[in-house]
């Protein structure tokens, strides 16, 4: 069934072209009615060199999907046509919209075969976002269904090129078609998740990019996978990190000898000083091997020494710290998983023992409840400041994903944290306890869930409610 590692990273390194669609920039390519259509279809693609037809299902028939580009404070016009044999809805990850085109089951019905539903939002945040299905995640996202969206600023950053590196991995037969066999797997839920044996940068292994060596370099970086926590390193350049999940940090600092991790859903922009250096980024796998993903050359030649400062991005309005004194915290307590020791939770309205759920597809409990409920985690006042404890009781890391909102990680297991950056999805680390803080300033209904589509299907889902008085 699985490709060997040796397979999964021998991959082709003469691909010197990515092929990813031009991007859609929103103000530009309209159709007579103001949309850009988002049409999911099947799409023969082959990618194991060599291999058979993969099975992938695209937006307009590339992967990732096409990237859309806006200003901050232009508006996002995207009309979601489903070409699929079953129900999809378009999130937004990231960005804090308008509760209504959150597109999560919370806020629409599914779009069924056939059908189209409109997205219409302005954009509040410049950043790296992305957008997926919030419906069937697991299967449709590991299909190869999502793209970047990418909001620039209000004035872009001068003497700057850019380029996005969409990362997945994909778990794929020694055939190269989408395993399918593991899909709704309850042991691959009740472990790390679906974990890919094929890596890939913009839908291809090891690709080889292009940059202009006589300007710095911004590289917006997506995990689009399942489940996989990235840890990436780049060979070749001292990259300093400008902004983690869209969000701008007050000062931008040198990513070290420390791999970046991000969990998956989350997003990093580096900036990579003028230089002729080969780039190379690197994926670290567990067992601490630096494994090659994609390769940036440089061109042309390089003027001057690079030695100014990094200037910070402009901020979209979050404040660099919070005063969380005197706030309560609300406790997400989160369990289960092998080797957890889960014996049983609730299931929709019953309390079920470990083998009912798991008989349910269910392995994985917050708050001792598997599953979405009626009652929100939390009901918030708009405005007001909310601090939420990520008890993480489980074996295993979860990536915490917060709909419509950014959420400022301040402790770490009773050690405040000294250096603090808003994130939409945060990785807590196994049997370790996160706190982050936010303010409630986003009306409506909005999803809180592991980032992990697996866990995530297998119970470690709720909500909260942002009400207006
Ligand atoms: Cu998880």
């Amino acid at each position: 069934m699985t490709v060997n590692r040796r397979q999964m990273f021998a991959g082709t390194a003469a691909c010197l072209a990515v092929v990813c669609g031009s991007p859609i920039r929103l103000s530009a390519q309209e159709a007579s009615d103001g949309f850009t259509e988002l049409k999911i279809a099947r799409v023969n693609r082959v990618l194991l060199e060599g291999g058979k037809e993969a099975g992938l299902w695209t937006y307009n028939g590339v992967n990732p999907g096409p990237e859309i580009r806006v200003r901050r404070h232009g508006e996002v016009k995207v009309r979601l046509v489903n070409g699929l044999d079953e129900p999809t809805m378009l999130h937004w990850h990231g960005i804090r919209i308008d509760n209504a085109m959150d597109g999560s089951p919370l806020t629409q019905n599914p779009v069924g075969p056939g059908e189209t539903f409109d997205y219409v939002f302005p954009v509040p945040d410049a950043g790296t976002y992305w957008y997926h299905p919030h419906i069937g995640s697991s299967r449709q996202v590991e299909h190869g269904l999502y793209g970047a969206l990418i909001v620039e600023e209000e004035t872009p950053p001068a003497d700057m090129s850019e380029l996005t590196l969409v990362l997945d991995d994909w778990l794929i037969n020694d055939d190269g078609t989408i395993n399918q066999e593991t899909f709704g797997d309850i042991r691959m839920a009740a472990h790390a998740g679906r974990m890919g044996n094929w890596f890939t940068v913009n839908g291809e292994s090891r690709p080889h990019l292009v940059a202009p060596a006589g300007r710095r370099l911004r590289l917006r970086l997506l995990n689009c996978a399942n489940a996989r926590v990235m840890n990436l390193q780049v060979k070749g350049a001292e990259p300093h990190i400008l902004a983690l999940d869209g969000q701008p940090l007050g000062k931008p600092r040198v990513l070290g000898t420390e791999p970046l991790q991000l969990g998956p859903g989350g997003r990093a922009d580096l900036l990579i000083r003028r230089a002729t250096e080969q780039i190379t980024l690197a994926n670290v796998n567990q067992a601490n091997e630096p494994l090659e993903v994609a390769y940036i050359d440089r061109e042309g030649a390089q003027d001057e020494k690079d030695t100014s400062d990094i200037a910070a991005l402009p901020t979209n309005g979050l404040p660099q710290t919070m005063d969380v004194s005197g706030v309560t915290a609300r406790k997400l307590v989160m369990e289960g998983g092998a080797m957890g020791g889960l014996t049983g939770a609730k299931l929709r309205g019953r309390d079920v023992d470990m083998r009912e759920m798991v008989q349910n597809g269910m392995a994985w409990a917050f708050n001792g409840v598997a599953g979405i409920t009626e009652e929100p985690f939390a009901n918030l006042k708009l405005g007001e400041t909310a601090v939420f404890d990520f008890i993480n009781k489980t074996a295993w890391p979860h990536a915490m994903h917060l709909h419509g909102h950014h959420m400022l990680p301040v402790m770490i297991d009773d050690k405040p944290l000294i250096t603090q950056d808003w994130r939409d999805t945060a990785v807590v680390a196994a049997n370790s306890t996160m706190r982050v803080a936010f303010v409630a300033d986003n009306p409506g209904k909005w999803m809180l869930h592991c980032h992990m589509l697996e866990h995530q299907a297998a119970g470690m889902m709720t909500w909260v409610n942002v009400e207006i008085d």
